[in-house]
């Protein structure tokens, strides 16, 4: 059984009182808290172990080089990977997006092409496509949603045309809890011969993830929303794609040979990994991967699969609450707003009650403006949350709620 008090021993920020209240902290999908074993990894190597990697004969090189690239086999293992050399490391997921969509538009966007997004994404998978598109001359195209937060993927087929170089989607919305059906966007997608980028940022923590199940070209996800440091995050793609990009940034690590006429590049996946990677955080990523792992990534679904339809449940309970999204799966965020009580006066007078939630428009404009509205307040769960935190969620909102 899935032992929530025990799992919560881990992680002590979960002690802090904050006004003089216990901390009831529902702002996981903008990060999440750090269990000790990853904290203590951090230390430690720091404190033990620190030298750069790839470069020493002595031994502390060599031995955080051996942490460094067992990080990569841990996250390889983590999503199903064929190979190591398919494993980037970056410093989150709106890196591996900017790494994406300036080597894939080097190589293959010429003007008139086409990318193609979805009307949930986050601004990182929108933004760094549609700074590529102005350089190349390309286009931005949209796969609509329907008022429930759902693809219409009916759509996608009809956008996707012989100029189409990319379909960029989100597994989980940030804002919605949508679980878009991306192996069926990828399937779609592959009849007509174009790549996939899956976005994992709010997938990876919650879900057992396959990359080759999926079959997408690329995904991206961050360590710091699995559990892990900040600073630190993964590109997974294809090894036959990736083999077709040029690099990113230029430095060390990522060369063969440099003479002042010209540069050979580095073996996959060094040729995308300029300079001193923060190899602290790599292993103290994989550290953060085993403890998911270690406590079962089915179980963690379950356990805030059902913690979300408590929630659902006890927040549709109270007058006047709108909630964003209906979307037949969904993930652990719930988008809310209650009466006209402004998102941020709600925001902040749960704060005052000790509970952390987001609020505003979560970087995600265009669904903002689809959605008609400025901002939403958003509480999302982790595997540390509980039915009793969920509760104290419900009656600070109908506090609020009698205040206004
Ligand atoms: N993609 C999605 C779907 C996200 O939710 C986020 C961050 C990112 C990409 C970017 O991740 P980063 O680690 O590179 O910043 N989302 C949020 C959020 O919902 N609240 O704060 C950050």
């Amino acid at each position: 059984m899935y032992d929530v008090n025990r799992v919560r021993e881990d992680f002590p920020i979960l002690t802090r009182q904050i006004y003089g209240r216990p901390l009831v902290y529902l702002d996981n999908g903008a990060t999440t808290q750090k269990p000790r074993q990853v904290v203590e990894a951090m230390v430690d190597e720091y404190y033990n172990v620190n030298a750069n990697v790839h470069r020493g004969v002595h031994f502390l090189s060599q031995q955080a080089t051996e942490l460094h690239e067992a990080s990569r086999e841990t996250v390889r293992r983590f999503i199903n990977a064929r190979s190591t050399a398919e494993i980037v490391f970056t410093r989150g997921t709106t890196e591996s997006i900017n790494l994406l969509a300036f080597s894939l538009g080097e190589a293959m966007v010429k003007e008139g092409d086409e990318v193609v997004v979805s009307a949930m994404e986050h601004h990182s998978n929108i933004v760094p496509w549609q700074m590529m598109c102005e350089r190349k001359g390309a286009q931005l195209r949209v796969i609509p949603m329907t008022d429930e937060g759902e693809l219409q993927l009916e759509a996608l087929e009809g956008l996707l045309t012989k100029r189409t170089r990319i379909v960029c989607c989100t597994q989980v919305s940030n804002v919605l809890g949508t679980v878009n059906p991306v192996k069926e966007v990828v399937r779609i997608a592959h009849e007509k011969g174009v790549p996939v980028l899956v976005d994992g940022a709010q997938s990876v923590p919650h879900m057992p993830v396959d990359v080759q199940d999926l079959d997408c070209e690329f995904f991206a996800f961050s360590g710091h929303k699995v559990y892990g440091p900040t600073g630190v995050g993964v590109l997974y793609g294809k090894e036959e794609w990736l083999d077709k990009l040029p690099p990113y940034q230029g430095g060390g690590e990522m060369i063969k040979n440099v003479t002042f006429e010209k540069t050979t590049y580095n073996e996959l996946p060094y040729k995308f990994e300029a300079g001193t990677p923060d190899y602290v955080a790599t292993h103290a990523l994989a550290k953060a991967l085993d403890y998911v792992s270690g406590l079962g990534m089915e179980k963690i679904e379950t356990h805030e699969q059902e913690l979300t339809r408590y929630a659902l449940e006890r927040l549709q309970a109270i007058e006047g609450m709108h909630i964003f999204g209906a979307a037949q799966q969904r993930d652990a965020v719930i988008s809310f707003q209650v009466g006209n009580i402004h998102h941020l006066d709600m925001g902040t007078l749960l704060d005052r009650l000790g509970i952390a939630v987001r609020t505003g428009h979560h970087c995600a404009e265009p669904l903002m403006r689809r959605l008609g509205i400025e901002g939403t307040v958003r509480a999302s769960f982790g595997l540390y949350n509980t039915k009793s935190e969920v509760d104290a969620l419900a009656e600070g909102i109908e506090r609020v709620r009698r205040m206004f």
